[in-house]
């Protein structure tokens, strides 16, 4: 619960479990898991990190199918499943709390990464205006996705039982304190939600109410699996990464967060404006504070988390105007120390940019924190 004097460095609960802050390390893809299977040198990145209230690890795929870029991490198999222990049980001892974000890319992929070099899924079978990244003899290289092919109804309860799978494996056997569905940034759950990726004639296509009903469903399937006091959700009405689009995000996310109300979830975790890009979008006009109003006055009672583009005085901004938790993604890659930075208003280290995706510790491990200097 909010209260007149709460900062950013105040502890918090989110669902059944204590946070430390409300400082969120948002999701950040990295591509260093090769083989899909995390590595010790990201339990030193995690852990390094840990004073953050809450981690959320970088987009993790719940198949192979669900996979769109070289080297990110997965969930499906036993080697991943086990190279996420010493990471989760790292942070833990290290103080801090992390969830797994759980991913499935949907048309944003590539037939090489495919099983038996398939055509990737999605709601229907428009291309995605978007790049993949592929690394290649260690080089990450932006490559166009590949045309996908349009699921069938059949095939959805299946995709609804590998997010349970994966959410099971992460919690009960990883480690991890909860999951994050991730339904943002135009990947297969905002393909489905946003008109310009989902022309389906079907139940899942159509109206709001059909196109939030795979999301609904995979809500539904995660915190059978897991509780839903460990379970968050990513949004991003109106960001045009990965070619989403939307003609008229308001009532479909008003519907959609009326929706995740009933459920007892952990938290709404909602990007506003272009993800990793401005926080206002002329053409692209969307109410926030509008959209928390229509999560609380239908009973939800998650924890509300912001991201991007925050600074610490946007970030106090939020908090004030009933945030409860503000996520930043890119100053935690070359700030371990975020937090101390953020309470003794310290300058951030720069992130350098072609160390983002792939590589080693160069540019992921090596930050200097404040102490150290
Ligand atoms: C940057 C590069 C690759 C993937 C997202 C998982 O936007 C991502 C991602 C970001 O949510």
């Amino acid at each position: 619960m909010p209260h007149l004097t709460a900062t950013l460095f105040d502890p918090v609960h989110v669902g059944s479990i204590a946070l430390a802050n409300r400082i969120v390390m948002a999701p950040l893809t990295r591509n260093r898991a090769p083989g899909a299977v995390p590595t010790a040198l990201m339990a030193e990145y995690y852990t390094q990190r840990a004073s953050a209230g809450l981690l959320i690890s970088e987009a993790t795929a719940i198949s192979q199918q669900g996979q769109g870029y070289s080297d990110v991490p997965g969930l499906y198999a036993e080697e991943q499943v086990e190279g996420w222990k010493p990471v989760t049980h790292s942070v833990h001892a290290a103080g801090g709390k992390i969830f797994c974000q759980l991913w499935h890319v949907g048309r944003v992929s590539h037939t090489s990464l495919q099983p038996h070099g398939a055509q990737p899924v999605a709601p229907s079978a428009v291309v995605a205006k978007t790049k993949t990244v592929l690394i290649n003899d260690g080089v990450p290289t932006f490559t166009d996705t590949s045309e996908p092919r349009a699921l069938q109804a059949y095939e959805l309860p299946d995709i609804v039982h590998t997010y349970a799978a994966a959410a099971r494996n992460a919690v009960q056997t990883a480690g991890f304190d909860g999951v994050e569905i991730h339904a943002a940034n135009g990947y297969l759950l905002d393909q489905f939600l946003k008109a310009g990726s989902n022309q389906r004639r079907d139940d899942f296509g159509g109206s709001i109410e059909n196109r939030a009903r795979f999301v609904l469903e995979v809500v539904r399937a995660v915190t059978d699996a897991v509780g839903a006091p460990r379970v968050g959700i990513r949004l991003s009405p109106v960001t045009p990464s990965n070619d989403a689009f939307d003609p008229d995000p308001q009532p479909l996310f008003d519907y959609l967060v009326r929706e995740l109300a009933a459920f007892n979830l952990a938290y709404v975790h909602i990007v506003e404006g272009a993800t990793g890009g401005p926080r206002e979008l002329p053409d692209r006009p969307f109410d926030y504070t509008g959209l928390r109003r229509a999560y609380r006055a239908a009973g939800g009672k998650g924890a509300w988390m912001v991201n991007n583009g925050l600074d610490k005085a946007l970030a106090e901004q939020v908090v004030k105007e009933g945030a409860d938790l503000v996520a930043f993604g890119r100053p935690f890659i070359a700030n371990p120390d975020l937090v101390e930075r953020l309470r003794r208003g310290s300058a951030f280290n720069e992130g350098d940019r072609s160390t983002y995706y792939g590589g080693g510790a160069k540019g992921y491990t090596d930050y200097p924190t404040l102490g150290k200097r």
